[in-house]
């Protein structure tokens, strides 16, 4: 357990006095639902599978099944788990605070499932295909094929609906995040290593504008130097936070 973290009285004036806050997320963030993250500890995905081989478009022309199948394994491993109590908290700030955006690098659909709306999902959804020309599938009618089908519309192979390396982001998802980073007063990154370009261009969007950054991370990411640091837990930091601004017992 994280112990009882002491807030900096800027770091909670600033909080409840926002005019816009951004919770910007990463693996980390669903840590605590028992998602892998990619980079940190021993059982970071990226230790175990070669994301040359799993996460870019030439991995998947190579071997179409192999990967098909390793997002398949990742969205079962998922379904037996739900969002934690991180998620939980910042779906209850945007309810409570009207004015908070999620931008999340994630592609576990947690924010949703924990009740967050206005998400911006920089890197996709692990729940969502299209095909080589980005015609849109029906995630029901594969998403438990053993190997990818093809669209039906043009008979390309249908892919995850994620962004691999090398691929650009959505347009309007990365614009509208800028936008919102750049007219936030607080922007909050739980859960980055802020390892992974552009996305991690966005706390400088927000600094840029005068927003007060505060971290959420029990390790040392490349943030540290820029942001007010909460060392912890995203899970268990978020509720003291919640109860430090709010003067209400997160439950
Ligand atoms: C692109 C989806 C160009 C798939 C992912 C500069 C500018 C632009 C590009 C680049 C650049 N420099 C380098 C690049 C290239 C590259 C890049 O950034 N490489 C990195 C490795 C150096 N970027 C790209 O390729 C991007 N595309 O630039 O295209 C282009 C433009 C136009 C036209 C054509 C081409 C695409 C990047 C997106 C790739 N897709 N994922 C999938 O998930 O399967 S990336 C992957 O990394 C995930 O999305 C992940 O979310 C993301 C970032 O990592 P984090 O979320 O931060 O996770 P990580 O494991 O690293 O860290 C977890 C953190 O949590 C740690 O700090 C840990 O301490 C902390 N933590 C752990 N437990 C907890 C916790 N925190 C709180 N609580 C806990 N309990």
């Amino acid at each position: 357990m994280t112990d009882v973290v002491a807030f900096d009285d800027v770091l909670i004036k600033a909080l409840r006095e926002a005019k816009n806050v951004v919770f910007f997320t990463g693996a980390g963030a669903s840590a605590e639902s028992g998602i892998p993250t990619f980079r940190s500890g021993a059982d970071g995905l990226w230790g175990d599978f070669d994301m040359e081989d799993y996460a870019t478009s030439e991995g998947f022309t190579r071997n179409p099944k192999k990967v098909w199948q390793w997002y398949r394994d990742r969205r079962q491993d998922m379904a037996d788990l739900q969002p934690n109590t991180a998620h939980n908290v910042i779906a209850r700030w945007q309810k409570k605070a009207s004015n908070v955006t999620v931008i999340t690098q994630n592609i576990d659909n947690f924010h949703q499932d924990a009740g967050s709306d206005h998400v911006i999902e920089l890197h996709g959804n692990i729940h969502q295909f299209k095909c080589l020309n980005d015609h849109p599938v029906v995630a029901s009618s594969v998403n438990t094929l053993d190997e990818p089908p093809l669209c039906e519309i043009c008979g390309s192979l249908v892919r995850p609906d994620v962004v691999w390396f090398n691929e650009p982001l959505p347009q309007e998802a990365f614009e509208h995040a800028e936008m919102f980073s750049r007219e936030s007063s607080v922007f909050v990154a739980v859960g980055c290593s802020m390892d992974v370009y552009p996305a991690a261009f966005l706390p400088a969007f927000a600094a840029s504008s005068g927003a007060y950054l505060i971290q959420i991370n029990p390790e040392v990411s490349a943030f540290d130097k820029y942001a007010h640091t909460l060392r912890g837990k995203a899970g268990e930091v978020l509720p003291q936070l919640w109860l430090a601004v709010w003067g209400e017992v997160f439950s």
